[in-house]
């Protein structure tokens, strides 16, 4: 009943995947207090080496991108060699694995960074607290100015370059959740009225320059990126985004990425202004490899890659909770339900 799960995917000449199983990105918060993932996550990842393709929690490109506790960096000798343990682990196992290349944007806080300026496409906050941490309340952002923009672009290439070096068989750009590029892609966090906001166009050029940068630097069989059209999280819904994105996901579709993966916690949401689900609405637009995600089990997956609504089939909380999951499903094996408390320790 989950057949369709268990055959390779060619992403493209350089890539083939064995199974149609991606490990979802997942924050741990178990990184070092240097930000460099240690023997444990690279244990962690090992277990897991059985997914078709493990795409990495997400991983800051640079010290003022970070707004959870912990969580890994890209950008020092130490995080690389750190990155390598655990791609070199991976490998071992007969797996892949992608680096996720992140900048929270307004979702940083300078508590994590030793102060200074919180960048965003405009100044506007978003509102509450880091989780867990409520003394931390968001602050009122920076809008990039032209350099700034320039400087980030250079960074996520570099970034990207920094993962190749560590071992990764590739990235995928977060510019999804409400971090720093989709910031620019949504009028709730986007009020320029310069070149990067306003128009579709523009609002779609920062994330475009990032794809082109990364795709120069490693290649775009090696790049893929996430992209959440419907906002539901660290973002509010505008009707007028549709636009954006309707002008967005065609463009990436010239560009030969690997894969372009959906960022919803649950694809049965339905979005007005999308006309219907996340992963409907991108199908209709993008013509390359889509990743679906979103509170889907292998056999609710497997029936949406037969019925041609994604290519591949991502997994968050289930491959926490089982670090055995591809194993399990192949089997029919009972899997153990994921529960929150699980995040406390990496199983
Ligand atoms: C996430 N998710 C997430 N997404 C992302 O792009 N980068 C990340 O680092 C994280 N981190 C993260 C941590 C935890 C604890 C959860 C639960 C989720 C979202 C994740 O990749 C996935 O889209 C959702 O979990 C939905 O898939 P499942 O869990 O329903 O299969
Ligand atoms: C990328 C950083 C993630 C930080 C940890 C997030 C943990 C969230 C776990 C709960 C999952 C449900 C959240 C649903 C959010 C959607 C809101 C409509």
């Amino acid at each position: 009943m989950t057949a369709n799960l268990f055959t390779p995917y060619k992403l493209n000449d350089t890539l083939t995947l064995s199974n149609k199983i991606l490990m979802a990105p997942l924050t741990r918060c178990m990184a070092d207090d240097d930000l460099v993932p240690t023997q444990q996550v690279a244990d962690y990842y090992a277990r897991r080496a059985e997914a078709g393709l493990i795409i990495s929690e997400a991983t800051i490109i640079r010290p003022d991108g970070q707004g959870y506790p912990n969580t890994p960096g890209l950008y020092t000798p130490a995080q690389i060699n750190g990155w390598r343990v655990v791609t070199d682990a991976v490998h071992k196992n007969g797996g892949k694995i992608f680096a996720q290349l992140w900048h929270t944007g307004r979702v940083a806080h300078p508590h994590f960074f030793g102060g200074g300026d919180v960048l965003s496409a405009s100044a506007q906050a978003v509102e509450g607290t880091v989780p867990r941490m409520r003394e931390l309340v968001y602050q009122t952002p920076k809008a990039a100015s032209l350099e700034d923009i320039k400087q980030l672009v250079a960074d996520y290439a570099q970034a990207a370059a920094n993962a190749i070096d560590a071992g990764f068989d590739g990235v995928e750009i977060h510019g999804a959740n409400g971090y720093l590029i989709d910031q620019f892609l949504h009028h709730d966090s986007n009020r320029r009225d310069d070149e990067y906001g306003q128009t579709p166009e523009n609002m779609s050029r920062f994330a475009l320059e990032v794809v082109d940068a990364v795709i120069a630097r490693i290649g775009a069989d090696r790049t893929g990126l996430r992209v959440s059209p419907g906002a539901y999280f660290n973002m509010a819904g505008d009707a007028r985004d549709r636009a954006v994105f309707d002008y967005l996901l065609p463009a990436l579709s010239q560009r030969q990425l690997a894969f372009l993966h959906a960022g919803i916690f649950d694809d049965s949401m339905q979005f007005d202004y999308l006309g219907g689900s996340v992963s409907a609405y991108i199908r209709s637009v993008y013509t390359g490899t889509l990743v679906g995600v979103g509170s889907y089990t292998a056999e609710a997956g497997s029936a949406a890659i037969d019925a041609n609504k994604f290519d591949l089939l991502a997994i968050g909380r289930p491959f926490i909770a089982n670090p055995d999951y591809v194993a399990k499903v192949r089997n029919g094996d009972e899997l153990v339900p994921y529960a929150e408390t699980m995040l406390a320790e990496l199983i």
